[in-house]
């Protein structure tokens, strides 16, 4: 394969010439297989830094520079590992911090684990033996694991341990796959959004631990404050776009649809046909249930669809029962408690409206049996099979 270390540099004068002369002398002579080359993303760095790499490309002919303006870290990773796939034919991209904070002696183990199978792989400091500079003052140590736990968390993938470091290694597929989607995403924020999509398009991911160094030399130049705001903001609501969207939206879609349809059976079979309410609205919800459970297998839960006849059976049961257990216990169980502990009678006045306790026990209870129903469906009824 031909591979691509991509180091990121904006004013790395100080880190450079050692940082290349590492790999080309002490790392690639340890890949045998395949074509090593290096080609750094640099921002037109003022203090010179790409000098230093085209003095160097004199002496390596597997080195390269691609240089252009400065528009932020992930910026720089799009457009030089675009050229080297696009120009350059690069099967592999390997992004790396010039700084060495990233053990240059990995870069072996990312090369083997492509080789293995893996579309990405990350450097993580997070887990198996992975870590990060003892001598860290203790809020940026605790910054850099909350913000980890955070992401795993909202994203709820907790088999991936570090979200926002830059080690990692690029298969050409997944690059040009996400591409296009990644021109919003300029500074380091690119790295949780790049994993993110990947992770979402069913790449498989590995891990490679490492223990990721203090700066020696040279400037931080990430700017603590914005990044925290940038995370929060980008995880939260790709989350929320994603639940929307995704399968929770369409569940309330069908949920809402199958509302109307218990509403309209329940008014046509007492109306129209004189039956008793509750024998009416007990077919209505029959029916409803019976829309949903196929809206769901048809739309919502697609990918997981239920086929064979025994099969499509055996989960309409399941369904049944979750659902009347749902309706039972977590709707109308809410009702119960709220009623005895606190009453059903009493006013509440919001402005001009007026509303009986019973009511809001009515909407909690509902809230929680929509999330007991989508859980159960996600989880059990259409679960998610690894490929
Ligand atoms: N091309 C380019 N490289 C950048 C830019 N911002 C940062 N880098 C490089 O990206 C790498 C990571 O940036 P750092 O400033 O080291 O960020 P950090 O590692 O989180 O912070 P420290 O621990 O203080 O070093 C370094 O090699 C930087 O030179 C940018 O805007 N453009
Ligand atoms: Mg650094």
């Amino acid at each position: 394969m031909k591979i691509f270390v991509v180091p990121a540099t904006y004013n790395e004068k100080d880190n450079i010439e050692k940082f290349i002369t590492t790999l080309e002398e002490a790392v690639f002579p340890k890949i045998k297989d395949h074509d090593m080359h290096i080609l750094v993303a640099d921002d037109n760095s003022p203090d010179g830094t790409g000098d230093i790499v085209k003095a160097l490309m004199k002496k390596y002919k597997n080195l390269g520079i691609n240089q252009g303006p400065k528009k932020g870290l992930g910026a720089a990773y799009i457009r030089t590992m675009g050229y080297a796939i696009d120009k350059l034919g690069a099967d592999v991209v390997i992004s790396v911090d010039a700084d060495f904070q990233h053990d240059l002696q990995k870069i072996p183990d990312f090369v083997a684990m492509i080789g293995k199978g893996y579309d990405v792989v990350i450097g993580t400091r997070y887990s198996g033996g992975g870590s990060i500079p003892e001598n860290w003052p203790p809020q940026r140590k605790a910054f850099s694991i909350v913000a980890n736990i955070f992401v795993r968390t909202v994203f709820m993938k907790f088999a991936i341990h570090d979200w926002t470091g830059g080690y990692r290694a690029i298969r050409k597929e997944v690059f040009l796959k996400e591409r296009s989607e990644m021109s919003e995403y300029n500074g380091y924020i690119f790295q949780i959004a790049f994993l993110h999509k990947a992770v979402r398009d069913g790449f498989k991911i590995g891990e490679v631990p490492f223990h990721f160094g203090d700066r020696t030399l040279g400037n931080s130049k990430i700017a603590p404050l914005s990044y925290i705001i940038n995370v929060v903001t980008f995880v939260i609501a790709t989350r929320i776009k994603e639940l929307l969207f995704g399968s929770f939206g369409k569940f309330l879609v069908v949920g809402g649809l199958g509302f109307v349809v218990n509403f309209i059976v329940l008014k046509v079979l007492h109306d129209s046909s004189k039956w008793d309410p509750f024998w009416a609205n007990l077919v209505g919800a029959g029916i409803a249930i019976f829309s949903n459970y196929n809206f769901n297998n048809l739309w919502t839960f697609k990918d997981q669809k239920i086929s064979g006849f025994g099969t499509y059976i055996w989960k309409m049961v399941q369904f049944y029962a979750t659902s009347a257990f749902g309706v039972i216990f977590i709707q109308s169980g809410t009702i119960f408690i709220g009623d005895k502990l606190i009453g059903p009678d009493i006013l509440l006045h919001v402005g001009p409206l007026h509303v009986r306790y019973y009511l809001l026990y009515f909407v909690l209870g509902t809230g929680l049996l929509l999330i007991w129903n989508f859980f159960i469906y996600s989880k059990f009824i259409w679960k998610k099979t690894t490929k």
